[in-house]
């Protein structure tokens, strides 16, 4: 089953969207492996945010991801890493479509509320870079004996 990678970045923990965020995705009906409240080291940042090294915002991205915490998360389910971007909405908020969470929530393109896996390798390297083994799980969900 596909996972990905998805961080609700310090903007969303301090306006209290983690609750929010988690019941959407819950609600979609994909399946949460594995979560945390962390901060974000510099060194963590820069290898996450690798990718965009050369780019003129780099150094104000690494330094809000670092400013608080964020707090991290291992998704499972069919299609989960394109359904969740989707579900994300388009980078820059203002564009974003009503009904999406950075559409919803967002309004500037550096506080853009949440961070999603963009393509099967990413997700494989940010869940490896966030996540040790044991803290991402696998198990079924006992649906008819005590979820409802
Ligand atoms: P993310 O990686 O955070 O999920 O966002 P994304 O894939 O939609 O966007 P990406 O191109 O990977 O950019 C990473 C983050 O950098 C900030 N950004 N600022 N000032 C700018 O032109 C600019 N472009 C990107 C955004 O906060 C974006 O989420
Ligand atoms: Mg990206």
């Amino acid at each position: 089953m596909e996972r990905t990678f998805l961080m609700v970045k310090p903007d969303g923990v301090q306006r209290n969207l983690v609750g929010e965020i988690v019941s959407r995705f819950e609600r979609k009906g994909f399946q949460l492996v594995g979560a945390k409240l962390m901060h974000v080291s510099r060194e963590l940042a820069e290898q996450h945010y690798a990718e965009h090294k050369e780019r003129p915002f780099f150094g104000e991205l690494v330094s809000f991801i670092t400013s608080s915490p964020v707090f991290a998360m291992v998704w499972e389910g069919e299609d989960v890493i394109a359904t969740a971007r989707k579900m994300m909405g388009t980078t820059n908020p203002a564009e974003a479509a009503p009904g999406t969470i950075r559409g919803d929530y967002g309004v500037e393109m550096s506080r853009n509320i949440i961070h999603g896996s963009d393509s099967p390798e990413s997700a494989k390297r940010e869940i490896a870079l966030f996540f040790s083994e044991d803290e991402a799980l696998t198990y079924d969900k006992a649906v008819n004996q005590w979820v409802y």
